[in-house]
């Protein structure tokens, strides 16, 4: 009996050394993949550059941006031939396709691709002989695809937060007010700019969903976590909206087809991949979806959690139970609980505004901008700062605004105050506008910090401080791959009732590098009220 136990103790792990699981990424400038094994290890990753490995699409940064700045495209075939490149490079390295379980992937959030009339039979048949892009080469109806960086929609939503009842209630439908590059106003656009094109489609895709259809042999359905990226997907009942429809374009449900969740396991992979490369039949493809969710899953954020990435914007992702939308920011359904939803705020002056007050009140010195925030008592002695050196998105103002603690407002600060009224102000903008969409402040609620400022441990002390957490730092830089490889993993059991932590739990843990001072709930829930007043005067002056 004893044997038998070590012997499965040992055995077990084996086995789920020699199974695979593939992650990929259709992000904006390249394409990438991770390879795990059943134990988590990332055993392979692999990328695609596009302007550099396809320099015959002629992209920039993976786009093409159109004369009237606005306008921004990427060619449809470039991405498929790109998964032609990247699968050879995974050929040559060597990788043992028929040890691969199930696989997934995600997409910039928001691209919209056309396929033919005619690209299903196309699909459905493809010659293992040959590669994709030659199969599939008159299989789209529109060669250029818009993507998350076009901002040519204003009046398709204007003319959408109309139909719906005005932004708010589109906010509430959907999760989101109208946004230019969210894809249903790019649907509405395209259908007026390029009639012909849009006649000829029988189905509309998302960048997952496209990438997923490849793998499928088949048209993927859209999942529910990037479809709430689309201002199309009613967040609540998780059916595209009549009224959103209706105002988009005539019979947009048969063109996007029945969205599903984010764990749904689509099918097995095409006769194709498993000729051409060697995947197994019972090789599974697990719904993909849009990066962000991707990367919420890469970061294996819980209830309760935010995650903070501090970069030349600043991002925040969050795991809310119950969304309150608001007419900042974005609500998605969650890609890993059927339950929950996550949230998305933008912020445009992140780094570079930490760095221009770097330069002025610290000598251009990180050091001496830390030496100010520890001189400095919480709550800044109630100066307060707002930092919007290019329009915010996160709230729409502009402009630098500084107030003492009667709420006067004065020209300046000293140095050391005023670094931490920038960061103390940024922290709480943060939080802010977090809790206006749902998110609160529950016990064991944690703060995982990334990108270039998360490695100054002053920053991460106020942002713990501020948001009364414990804040752990995590590397991202390969969330949304990391998120695919495991969403295939979960995907396999989550019909079982097996959750998403459950499957990994054994992933390495985020490093622990801020507690909150005590005093700090009772600094902050006080500021946090006048901050949201002054903000409110901010938005009328400026
Ligand atoms: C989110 O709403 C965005 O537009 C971007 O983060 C894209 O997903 C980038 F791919």
């Amino acid at each position: 009996m004893l044997t038998l136990l070590l012997l499965l103790l040992l055995l077990v792990p084996m086995m789920a050394a020699a199974s695979l699981y593939l992650g990929f990424d259709f992000s904006t400038q390249q394409l990438k993949v991770v390879a795990m094994d059943g134990n988590l290890n990332v055993v392979h990753q692999n990328s695609v550059q596009f302007d550099q490995e396809l320099p015959e699409f002629r992209t920039q940064g993976g786009v093409h941006i159109h004369a009237d700045g606005l306008t921004v495209t990427s060619p449809v075939l470039m991405w498929v031939k790109a998964l032609d490149l990247l699968l050879d490079k995974l050929k040559r390295a060597g990788l043992d396709f028929s040890r691969v379980r199930a696989l997934s992937g995600s997409g910039q959030q928001h691209g919209s691709v056309y396929w033919r009339r005619g690209a299903s039979e196309t699909l459905k048949q493809l010659d293992p002989d040959q590669n994709l892009h030659q199969l599939l080469q008159g299989s789209f109806s529109v060669s250029d695809c818009p993507v998350w960086m076009d901002s040519s929609s204003t009046q398709q939503c204007l003319d959408l937060q109309a139909a719906a009842g005005g932004p708010l209630r589109l906010a509430e439908i959907t999760g989101s007010r109208a946004y230019e590059r969210f894809t249903g106003n790019q649907i509405a656009k395209l259908r007026l700019t390029q009639a012909e094109q849009f006649q000829e489609t029988e189905r509309i895709s998302l960048v997952s969903s496209f990438a997923a259809s490849l793998f499928l042999g088949g048209y993927a359905a859209i999942d529910y976590s990037d479809g709430s990226g689309m201002n199309l997907l009613d967040i609540r009942t998780r059916n595209w909206s009549e009224v959103c429809l209706e105002a988009t374009a005539p019979h947009l449900g048969r063109l996007l087809g029945a969205p599903l969740p984010s764990t749904s396991v689509l099918g097995p992979v095409s006769s194709y991949f498993v000729q051409r490369c060697g995947f197994s039949e019972s090789c599974r493809v697990v719904a993909f979806t849009g990066d962000n969710p991707a990367s919420l899953a890469g970061m294996r954020l819980q209830r309760g959690d935010t995650a903070v990435s501090l970069g030349t914007s600043d991002t925040l992702f969050l795991w809310i139970r119950r969304p309150r939308p608001a007419p900042e920011g974005h609500i998605f359904c969650n890609p890993v609980d059927r339950r929950a939803y996550m949230a998305l705020l933008c912020f445009k002056n992140g780094s570079l505004t930490r760095e221009r007050i770097r330069n002025e009140c610290a000598g251009g010195s990180w050091e001496g901008f830390s030496a100010a925030l520890r001189d400095t008592p919480l709550g800044n002695n109630g100066n307060i700062g707002f930092y919007f050196d290019t329009m915010e998105i996160t709230p729409p103002a502009v402009g630098v605004h500084l107030f003492d603690s009667d709420d006067n407002k004065v020209s300046s600060l000293s140095p050391q105050v005023e670094v931490r009224a920038l960061v103390e102000g940024q922290f709480m903008s943060r939080r802010l506008h977090a809790e206006r969409l749902g998110y609160s402040i529950i016990p064991g609620t944690r703060v995982l910090a990334t990108g270039g400022a998360s490695s100054n441990k002053e920053i991460l002390q106020v942002l713990s401080d501020v948001f009364n957490a414990p804040v752990y730092t995590i590397d991202l830089s390969n969330s949304a791959c990391l998120g695919s490889a495991y969403r295939a993993l979960h995907g396999l059991v989550a019909e079982s009732g097996v959750s998403f932590l459950d499957v990994v739990k054994n992933a390495p843990e985020p490093q622990l590098v801020a507690t909150p001072d005590p005093s700090a709930p009772e600094v902050y829930d006080q500021m946090l009220k006048r901050y949201a007043r002054l903000e409110e005067r901010v938005l009328q002056e400026s």
